[in-house]
């Protein structure tokens, strides 16, 4: 051996032991998007990008509060009616807190549900939060497309100071939401979702791409830096989106985000939605590792559950391709008042509980038990 490459052979552990350092170093410059986020939120920032490549975390909106056929049963879940555990993640809702209403949109009162959320912390539960609130241009609901509410919101525009208090309303609900040691209680907040669609006011037509990318950032650093509220991670999340190009159109860049996703809900074919959720996912683990976040499924569903096997058919063999922090199903809110029934993970009973769990019993898939197990809160 020549004494040149004698040296650069001797050299290799030293560069190794380089590199290693600086892996670590950026672990632990790998902050989320509040850069004074509380302990347990850096925690759980860090353990959700350790644990991508072991499972998908099962979620449920407003699982805890009610079921098809049933209400505020304490303990009483359709996930754990059906599979003897709870799911991974949970969804929660604060729609019309925004006008002091003590229950949102969903009938479901907020003091219930903080006793909700602290117990889904208690388990290991990862717990997140999205916000139907109403068109503040027009007081009508969120829904309301009513052009030019983005631009009202914003400071200089006329519902600035109404806005403001709204999100003070916020801040005191999130900032309520603590452990019985004290500490507050880490979210996955997203609000703002589905905006490339143009059902909701901020939404898709209904403003300028630009208009909702400051709103977005507006509301965080109100949020974060005038109210001081330090334990959310932010997920930004598209309807159904056909380029990465149009993802990334309304992002409000990579220091407002750490989570990103999109929400899907079959309504053909299992076919169709195999190759939509399996583009959209392909596009959006590349995004998510070019822009360092946290890639989930923020909303997912195929209402009423009409096959019985759609869960190990359909959903399983689309997860098992791709990196996906969780799937947050939307609620099962039973009989609804209009005359509608709605659910979307089944109760005990219903045709495709068998296969449900089956589902859940895939090394892959995760439910609160897993969760727990990987301590997501704690440094590891
Ligand atoms: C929708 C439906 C509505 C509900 C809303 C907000 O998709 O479930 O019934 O009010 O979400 O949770």
């Amino acid at each position: 051996m020549k004494r040149k490459e004698y040296i650069l052979l001797c050299l290799i552990p030293v560069l190794a032991t380089g590199f290693s350092l600086l892996n670590h170093n950026n672990e632990n410059n790998d902050l989320p998007s509040d850069k004074h986020a509380t302990k347990e939120t850096i925690n759980l920032y860090h353990n959700l990008k350790r644990v991508l490549d072991k499972g998908v975390m099962v979620g449920h909106q407003d699982d805890l509060a009610y079921g098809y056929g049933w209400k505020y049963e304490p303990g009483r879940s359709d996930v754990k009616d059906v599979t003897g555990d709870y799911p991974a993640v949970m969804g929660f809702e604060l729609g019309r807190l925004e006008l002091d209403h003590p229950v949102n949109l969903d009938s479901v009162p907020f003091d219930k549900m903080r006793m909700f959320i602290k117990d889904a912390y208690k388990h290991g539960s990862v717990i997140t939060i999205s916000w139907h609130l109403n068109n503040p241009l027009t007081g009508k609901t969120a829904w309301d497309p009513a052009p030019g509410t983005v631009a009202s919101v914003l400071p200089g525009g006329e519902k600035n100071v109404l806005y403001n208090s709204w999100l003070d309303k916020v801040a005191a609900f999130l900032q309520s939401l603590k452990s019985d040691k004290g500490e507050y209680i880490p979210i996955v907040f997203r609000p703002f979702h589905e905006l490339n669609g143009s059902w909701f006011w901020w939404g898709g037509k209904n403003c300028t791409p630009d208009d909702i990318k400051q709103l977005y950032q507006y509301t965080e650093k109100y949020l974060r830096d005038t109210k001081q509220v330090h334990h959310l991670l932010y997920a930004f999340n598209t309807d159904k989106f056909y380029s990465a190009n149009e993802f990334l159109e309304r992002y409000p860049g990579d220091d407002y985000t750490d989570m990103i996703g999109f929400d899907i809900y079959q309504r053909g074919s299992n076919g169709e939605f195999m190759k939509d959720a399996n583009n959209m996912l392909f596009m959006l683990d590349s995004i998510a590792s070019a822009h360092n976040k946290i890639p989930a499924l923020t909303e997912f569903g195929y209402g009423g559950l009409p096959d019985a096997t759609w869960f190990t058919s359909t959903l399983l063999p689309v997860l098992k391709m791709h990196k996906i922090s969780y799937g947050l199903a939307w609620r099962n809110a039973g009989a609804k008042q209009d005359g509608s029934t709605e659910f979307y993970l089944p109760y005990k009973g219903h045709a495709s509980a068998n296969d449900f769990v089956k589902f859940c019993n895939d090394d892959r898939i995760w439910l609160q038990k897993d969760a727990t197990k990987e301590n997501l809160y704690k440094k590891q």
